[in-house]
């Protein structure tokens, strides 16, 4: 009987110091998923156990001391925020009881405020992520939020989340452009947690003047802009200036995850996407063309893209300015993110996302706040700037696409294109080529015309030969020699086009099988002349009886000078 309790006693006793082990080992372990990092584990998330500074272990008459080197929560909070009183600053506004929990912000206001202003999230990155090692040395980054009329628990937690998951010496400051929102307290008392700033525009500018009133204050060398509604993820930023830092004509972006904006979960989005557009500049998601994506043998790589969402990125400061900062002609919201994406492509940058950097981020279905001059005019006027400096004959499709934008206001250019000349930027036809070939140019609708000069007409003869010849016939009784289709870059005649013999002055022109990557094939209306693209001559009849040539363009000479009538 004896034996049995001394040995129930034993028993009991190694899985009491088992489970005190797994106990202080549970503690000691960093904050939420298996795969988090150890910056997460500076700031302790909701839902872990409390850290306390000392632990006492009692045991019959003794008691252990266990000094636990983590400092307490409270502790670890006043050292992030300062004097700074969060739970007075959240408590200060209160969704009332009956009130739409939408209505405001249009996401769900009771779950942000329920979470408060912290929590854990899941690390949602890859798994070899957090093997990978970045310098030691790194420069630091201004933060730029701008925010109109936040909420503030999701502005909270964006700060939060910035100090609890970025190493220290990499924030330089949050820079906070209050713009214009109704209540100044929201952004000034923020200004009480160490590092943060708080600037307040006098009236509404939009998020774009915004931006750059806060990069012109920014006193660090790289600029990370974010929107107001984020959760900055495990390691989020060190991949970005790492890339920054190795090219700084890079721009970098993080994944972007998904908040929900009912019920504020933090869900991990596809690491495959890409930015794209279609032609009425509708920014979307988009699949990382195939051949891309079988190449890509590392998931930890970056992955260029045509454009980027906008939001969140990572640019250094003096290429941000070198660049021309953004078009402050712009207001609101909208259209911001094409011409910056523009405009580093063609000017010598260029664009990627960091599968290995992830912050969330709350989409909404719609806009929670008023565009002064509408919403529709608004973002028409923001992006007939960006096809209009950007998009050459391109913009064409633009129009096409959304025709509503034609004749609408969108102010001087002049400033822009001056830019855009200085910076010596490529043509956005290179941008179409080289950045984002998958994007479609719509099938133009061929409409049948002749090709006049004066009373003569453009006809083919025989197989592939050419000449002027009295037009003939009326309507849809014309000759089907003297029938054509201009399709942008082709001039064809069924299944034959119109092509040069050889790029110089005086080359024979003559019909052969269409190929519209033919570059002997491309042409290009120059006012009344037909400009062969590469070569840069025109078509020339030089006398109604001669063959017909490329020459020097000299549109107003009437051998070059072609009138497309079309037939009806
Ligand atoms: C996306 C971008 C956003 C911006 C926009 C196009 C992400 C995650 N978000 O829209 O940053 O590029 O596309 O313009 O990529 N704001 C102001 N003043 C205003 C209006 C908005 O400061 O007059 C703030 C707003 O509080 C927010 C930020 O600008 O912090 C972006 O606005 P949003 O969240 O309504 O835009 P979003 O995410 O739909
Ligand atoms: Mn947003």
């Amino acid at each position: 009987m004896r034996r049995i309790r001394a040995n129930a006693i034993a028993i009991l006793t190694v899985a009491w110091i088992l489970g005190t082990f797994y106990y202080l080992w549970q503690d000691s372990k960093p904050a939420s998923t298996p795969s988090s990092s150890a910056s997460q584990a500076r700031g302790r998330g909701h839902g872990q156990k409390l850290v306390p500074g000392r632990l006492e272990i009692h045991r019959d008459d003794r008691t252990i001391p266990l000094i636990v080197t983590q400092p307490p929560r409270d502790e670890q909070q006043s050292q992030l925020l300062g004097g700074f009183d969060e739970k007075a600053y959240l408590a200060a506004k209160q969704l009332k009881p009956g009130d739409d929990p939408y209505r405001e912000h249009a996401f769900n206001l009771q779950e942000s405020d329920r979470l408060g202003s912290e929590r854990a999230i899941r690390d949602t990155r890859h798994y070899r992520c957090a093997s990978l090692a970045y310098d030691a040395e790194l420069s630091s980054t201004s933060i730029i939020i701008t925010f109109h009329n936040e909420a503030r628990s999701t502005l909270l937690r964006t700060i939060k989340s910035v100090l609890m998951r970025s190493p220290p010496s990499l924030i330089q400051e949050i820079i906070l452009i209050d713009d214009f929102s109704t209540d100044p307290e929201d952004c000034q008392l923020l200004s009480q947690i160490p590092k943060v700033r708080c600037l307040r525009n006098s009236r509404r500018e939009g998020l774009i003047r915004s931006r750059v009133r806060g990069a012109n204050t920014a006193s660090a060398t790289i600029l990370t802009f974010l929107d107001s509604h984020c959760e900055v993820n495990a390691d989020w930023l060190q991949p970005m200036i790492q890339r920054v830092k190795e090219d700084h004509t890079r721009v970098v972006s993080p994944i972007i995850d998904v908040i929900s904006l009912d019920n504020f979960a933090y869900l991990a989005a596809s690491a495959d996407l890409r930015g794209g557009f279609d032609w009425s500049l509708h920014f979307k998601w988009e699949q990382i063309p195939i051949e891309q994506k079988m190449a890509r043998s590392d998931p930890t790589q970056p992955i260029r893209t045509p454009v980027i969402a906008g939001g969140i990125f990572v640019m250094d400061k003096s290429w941000f300015n070198h660049l021309g900062q953004y078009d402050t002609h712009m207001d609101i919201w909208g259209g911001e993110n094409f011409e910056l994406s523009f405009r580093v492509w063609m000017c010598g940058g260029s664009l990627e996302i960091l599968p290995c950097s992830r912050v969330g981020h709350v989409f909404r279905k719609r806009h929670p706040y008023d565009f002064p001059e509408g919403n529709a005019l608004t973002y028409i006027k923001n992006t007939r700037r960006a096809a209009e400096v950007w998009m050459d004959e391109y913009k064409q499709y633009y129009y096409s696409a959304r025709p509503s934008a034609q004749g609408k206001a969108f102010g001087s250019i002049a400033d822009r294109l001056t830019l855009r000349r200085k910076l010596n930027c490529k043509p956005f036809r290179w941008y179409m080529e080289n950045v984002y070939p998958e994007l479609r140019v719509p099938e133009q609708e061929a409409v049948s015309s002749v090709l006049k000069q004066g009373g003569m007409c453009l006809e083919t003869r025989g197989r592939d030969g050419l000449g002027l010849a009295e037009c003939r016939g009326a309507g849809t009784n014309r000759p089907q020699s003297q029938k054509w289709e201009l399709v942008e870059p082709l001039i064809r005649q069924q299944d034959l086009c119109l092509a040069i013999s050889a790029f110089t002055a005086g080359s024979k022109v003559k019909m052969e099988l269409c190929n519209s990557k033919e570059p002997r094939q491309k042409w290009k209306p120059k006012g009344p002349a037909l400009q062969h693209m590469v070569s840069g001559l025109c078509l020339d009849s030089q006398s109604t009886s001669g063959p017909l040539v490329i020459a020097q363009c000299r549109p107003q000479v009437a051998g070059q000078s072609w009138e497309p009538q079309v037939i009806v």
